[in-house]
């Protein structure tokens, strides 16, 4: 009796041992997979010029993670001004709405960006979407661009500055 519930508990620890080595397998490939999802979305976020985030009327849980949504683009670009335009879609399934309009103005006035409620479904809003993303792109690039100029006309006077007494100088001992 004794060798036969030592062997029965034998059995049971490699098998244990078996599906913990499996479960590390997986456990390891899984996370595998995350690195890689999550190096590629980094990836996109830096690389984009513009982001539609949206959530759907219907879902508060989806609405609740567009702010992440926001958030995890600000950590990728270190940036607030990224181009974004915030949807609720869905906007015909009045029934099941769970966010209000007035929420996601909110959250774009939080976010700085325009908002609309589109369906898909009946094509609301769908074109004005992606009229105003580009628009927010070419404000964003006009910005850059401005940006730009101002930084070098500072440097131009700058430079003014630090060479105005030299000059001077060597005007005063002509
Ligand atoms: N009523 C309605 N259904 C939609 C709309 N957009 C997508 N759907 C439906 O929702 C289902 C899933 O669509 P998908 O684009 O994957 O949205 P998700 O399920 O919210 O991720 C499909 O059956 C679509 O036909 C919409 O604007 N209105
Ligand atoms: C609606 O929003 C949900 C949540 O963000 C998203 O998963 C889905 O793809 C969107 N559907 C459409 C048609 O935009």
């Amino acid at each position: 009796v004794f060798a036969f519930s030592f062997s029965v508990c034998l059995t049971v620890v490699s098998s244990l041992m078996k599906l913990c080595k499996a479960y590390e397998v997986t456990l390891r490939a899984a996370l595998e997979i995350e690195a890689e999802f999550t190096a590629m979305r980094d990836q996109y976020m830096r690389a984009g010029e513009g982001f539609i985030i949206s959530y759907s009327i219907t879902d508060r849980r989806s609405f609740q993670e567009a702010r992440h949504f926001k958030q995890l683009i600000y950590r990728v670009r270190r940036t607030v001004d990224t181009p974004v335009v915030l949807v609720g879609n869905k906007s015909d399934l009045v029934h099941l709405r769970q966010v209000s309009v007035e929420e996601g103005k909110q959250l774009a006035r939080e976010f700085q960006c325009p908002f609309f409620e589109t369906s898909a479904a009946f094509r609301y809003y769908i074109d004005d979407v992606f009229a105003a993303l580009v628009r927010q792109i070419r404000q964003h690039e006009a910005e850059v661009v401005r940006g730009g100029e101002r930084k070098t006309r500072r440097s131009h006077s700058f430079w003014s500055r630090l060479k105005a007494p030299f000059h001077k100088k060597q005007q005063s001992e002509h």
